[in-house]
């Protein structure tokens, strides 16, 4: 199977790997001290989350770790993303560390060790712990300050054997998601809160990549975004003008204050009283915090944005439309892989980080089990084969792409859609827990082990 006449060239010690998320596919919500999170709570109201699925079981990763681990080192990858629990480590998210769950954390870090995997881990992908929220959640300044604490405590009991740590997992997502439309947990709707949220998120970034440097000195560190590239949807003043907007929304809110610039300003005008400046949120220093110096940008990629002028809607005047010529993928996204490129690209030149890392690209089909038991799912294989050969203009290019994580390694829980929507190059079978690789699995594997050989894909 090719997609390119020509075999792709990756860098040394280019990471290859799969992702995942702690509340996503752990299960065990109540086991061993572990507190509840806003996900528990939110997944736990009727009507948040599709058929009323929950993360109580999930993968039940949390019980199979050990023939998980051997799936992951079976797939070949060199590197594994996933997710502490901050509920799991600090039950109210203060105070001392719950031994249990540090100890799955351990085991698990041990575990890819072990195997020859190196462990990339994120200390928020979103399960705040509900205490935290029930005093004001994000929107108020006192979590980030908790989440410092919190990731001093990760970084000091795992920063001997880890050396990749993510910060925030899409602050977009927890801020916008979470408390401007209410689609996430903690499911508030205040254009206003998710602003005051996000500022948060970006200033406990600050103070978790601070307390990653104090207690794990040698160890890597940066931030997850999920970002989109937008293109016009017309060449007219007014589209490209809608669509530097939306950009501003999606993008820069987050890139221009990691990369010490503080905020944009058009966007910041665009909010008005909603703005973290006007609502007395962005104190002295929080420039400086917000962009402390990083050792490499997490993008997580999925599709583009094409975008049209359309002034009155919403405060970004916008509206994003669907090209009725493309292919499109299980939550009507675009395939996109150009896109790929054109992202990696632009934020080499306009921001320079000093290493870039796929940290989420995938895409959720309908999968169909075929009477043997195995799953063909070739639409999401080719949409993993044009996104990896869109890195390779990339590099050429020289954008510093130093790795890629497929999303997912297994079928989960996910988030508002509960267990409909299935990510995984492994399938799961929720009934039984049983796991089956699929054909994009086969996939992975297969091309890992031809450019581990040099062999090219
Ligand atoms: C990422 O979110 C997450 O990091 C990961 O946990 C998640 O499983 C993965 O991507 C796949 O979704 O109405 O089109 O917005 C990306 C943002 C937010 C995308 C919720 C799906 C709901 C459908 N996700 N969104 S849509």
């Amino acid at each position: 199977m090719t997609t390119t006449p020509d075999p792709l060239h990756f860098p040394p010690r280019f990471a290859w790997g799969v992702a995942t998320a702690s509340y996503q596919i752990e299960g065990a919500a109540t086991e061993d001290g572990r507190g509840p999170s806003i996900w528990d709570t939110f997944s736990h109201t009727p009507g948040k989350v599709k058929d009323g699925d929950t993360g109580d079981v999930a993968c039940d990763h949390y019980h199979r770790l050990d023939t998980d681990l051997d799936l992951i080192q079976a797939l070949g990858v060199n590197a594994y993303r996933f997710s502490v629990a901050w509920p799991r480590l600090q039950p109210t998210g203060r105070g001392p560390v719950n031994p249990k769950g540090l100890d799955f954390y351990s085991r698990l870090v041990d575990g890819l060790l072990t195997r020859g995997i190196t462990p990339w881990l994120t200390l928020y992908h979103w399960d705040l712990p509900q205490p935290l929220q029930d005093q004001g959640g994000w929107p108020v300044r006192d979590t980030a300050l908790a989440f410092g604490d919190y990731a001093a405590i990760v970084a000091d009991e795992l920063g001997d054997r880890v050396q990749h740590f993510i910060t925030i997992n899409e602050p977009w997502c927890a801020a916008f998601l979470g408390y401007g439309i209410g689609i996430h947990a903690p499911g508030h709707r205040d254009l206003a809160q998710s602003y005051a949220a996000a500022h948060h998120l970006l200033v406990g970034h600050g103070l978790a990549v601070q307390a990653v440097r104090a207690n794990a000195p040698a160890a890597q560190v940066g931030i997850t975004l999920n970002l989109y590239e937008g293109y016009p949807a017309t060449d007219t003043l007014a589209d490209r003008a809608a669509t530097r907007r939306q950009d501003g929304f999606q993008n820069r809110w987050y890139l221009d204050p990691v990369y010490g610039l503080g905020y944009p300003q058009d966007i910041v005008d665009l909010l008005g009283e909603a703005s973290p400046q006007a609502q007395g949120l962005v104190l002295p220093g929080d420039v400086e915090l917000m962009g402390v110096p990083t050792d490499f940008l997490g993008v997580n990629m999925y599709s583009r944005s094409v975008i049209e002028d359309a002034p009155g809607e919403g405060f970004l005047h916008s509206r994003a439309v669907r090209p009725p010529e493309s292919e499109y993928t299980g939550f009507d996204w675009e395939v996109a892989p150009q896109s790929l490129t054109d992202l990696m690209l632009r934020l080499q030149r306009d921001y320079d980080p000093p290493a870039i890392y796929i940290t989420e690209n995938g895409a959720t089909y309908p999968d169909t089990v075929e009477a043997d038991g195995s799953v063909q799912d070739a639409a999401r294989t080719r949409y993993f084969q044009q996104h990896i050969a869109a890195l390779q203009p990339a590099l050429d290019g020289g954008a510093k792409v130093a790795g890629y994580f497929a999303w997912s390694l297994m079928d989960n829980f996910e988030w508002a859609e509960g267990y409909e929507k299935r990510f995984g190059i492994v399938h799961v079978d929720f009934g039984t827990q049983a796991r089956t690789v699929k054909q994009s699995g086969r996939w992975y594997q297969d091309f890992l082990a031809r450019t581990k050989a040099g062999v090219g894909a």
